[in-house]
């Protein structure tokens, strides 16, 4: 898909350490990419109701990963989908009587023009559900044949199109004995969370409740794509991260990335894919990602910030009420990516009296010692993405901005410049 137009990141002095990170699997830091160059998967949106604080704080953390690998030198390779069909988004369209391909490209554009403003990297590979099918579809295609995918026979009146013989596609999951590595839930938590995030333990004739669909045939009021010798359908909605992430980085790759709410079922069964399409095609049992990277929830009204709950606020209606996207952006630094938090407003009114005070520290002539500040910065993103501790060295450099020369010589002429440029480098906030 067309992504948005990449921010120019300014070089700095010198370059950055080894970024460590936290992976849910082992709850231990572990360094994000340990080979020369990084790859990177994250999870993109489901385009409606998009982008809310939750979004963009999730895809800001991934956004100071790949700076922090870049200032150590690194080649990235970011890559994430649009999940541009799906139940959740079709569901939308028919409550609000809009053709789903509307909905789904309205909400994409406004998610571009949001990552646009709010400064983000774009991805290097931006793959959408729908462009992916023939991809997915060869992928079912080849674990049906490998005998780690079944079918399961249609029930619903009308399914099937012209072909009702042909059932839904399910992975085995008893096929995959690394199943379950990922998360490390036992079956009890993966069964409540399976029913909770989108998945179908009740759906007769499967052999565990947990396999998850790969392969939805045609239903009477869905869209449906031609799906070979699947018939037609639509994809599952862990299969096509699975095979989106597959082809752009290899069956290994360094950081699997999204929110917290994705780590069961999704990311569990990605990996689980990814494993039985490497079996399959003979490339050996794979590790999938090296680290499982998750930012927690940001709620609003007591609750995770969703687009199913309502409880919404929208990176772009800030905009459209004359709020800095930098405002924005340093509001939700200011919280660990870890953290789960609740947005109010006065995280805004936070986030624009610091972007003030920091463009007007850095736009003076002179101030103190540029390096111990860009030294403190690169440590703090490097030390789990730790963007409060980055904004406080910042601060503190302003603070002494503030308190005046103290006509000792220890004010440089090209601190402001430099300051300015590792604001903007690592944290993406353009001064
Ligand atoms: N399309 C799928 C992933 S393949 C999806 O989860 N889409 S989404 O639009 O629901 O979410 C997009 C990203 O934002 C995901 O990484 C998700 O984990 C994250 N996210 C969703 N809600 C929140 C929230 N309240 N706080 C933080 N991150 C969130
Ligand atoms: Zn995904």
């Amino acid at each position: 898909m067309l992504t948005w137009p990449a921010p120019e990141i300014p070089v700095l002095p010198g370059h950055g350490g080894t970024v460590r990170v936290h992976d849910s699997t082992t709850g231990a830091l572990v360094e994000a990419a340990p080979g020369r160059d990084a790859g990177m998967y994250v999870c993109g949106i489901t385009p409606y109701d998009a982008t809310h604080i939750g979004h963009a704080a999730t895809y800001l953390a991934f956004d100071l990963l790949l700076r922090a690998w870049r200032d150590a030198g690194k080649a990235v390779t970011y890559v994430s989908n649009v999940t541009d069909v799906d139940d959740p988004l079709l569901e939308r369209a028919a409550d609000t009587g809009m053709d789903w391909r509307e909905l789904a490209l309205e909400q994409t554009a406004l998610f571009r023009e949001d990552m646009t403003a709010l400064g983000v990297v774009p991805p290097d590979v931006w793959d959408g559900a729908v462009e992916s099918i023939p991809r997915v579809v060869a992928a079912v295609e080849q674990m049906l044949d490998a005998g780690t995918a079944y079918r399961v026979p249609l029930r619903d009146a009308g399914a099937g199109g012209t072909q009702p013989d042909l059932g839904d596609v399910y992975a085995d999951l008893s096929a995959d004995s690394a199943f379950g590595t990922v998360s490390r839930l036992d079956r009890s938590q993966m069964l409540a969370l399976f029913a909770e995030r989108g998945g179908d333990p009740d759906a007769p004739g499967k052999r565990d409740p947990l396999d998850p669909v790969l392969w939805r045939r045609e239903r009477v009021g869905e869209p449906a794509w031609d799906g070979g010798a699947l018939g037609t359908g639509r994809p599952g909605w862990h299969i096509e991260c699975a095979v989106i992430a597959r082809d752009a980085l290899g069956v290994s790759f360094d950081v699997q990335g999204g929110g917290t709410d994705l780590l069961f079922p999704h990311h569990e069964m990605s990996a689980s894919h990814v494993r039985s399409l490497a079996s399959a095609a003979g490339t050996g049992a794979a590790g999938c990602a090296h680290a499982h990277v998750h930012a927690g929830m940001v709620a609003l009204d007591g609750h995770k910030m969703s687009k199913s709950r309502g409880n919404l606020e929208l990176v772009s209606r800030l905009r459209a009420t004359g709020v800095d996207p930098m405002a924005v952006r340093l509001a939700i630094l200011a919280h660990h990516y870890r953290e789960d938090w609740e947005w109010s407003a006065a995280d805004v009114t936070a986030g624009e009296a610091r972007l003030a005070r920091w463009r007007d520290a850095v736009s003076g002539n002179g101030g103190p010692d540029a390096a111990a500040t860009l030294a403190e910065l690169r440590a703090a993103v490097a030390t789990d993405l730790d963007a409060p501790r980055a904004l406080r060295a910042v601060d503190h450099w302003c603070d002494a901005v503030a308190a005046g020369d103290p006509d000792d010589g220890s004010w440089e002429v090209g601190a402001p410049g430099i300051v300015a440029r590792a604001i903007d480098a690592l944290l993406g906030i353009r001064m």
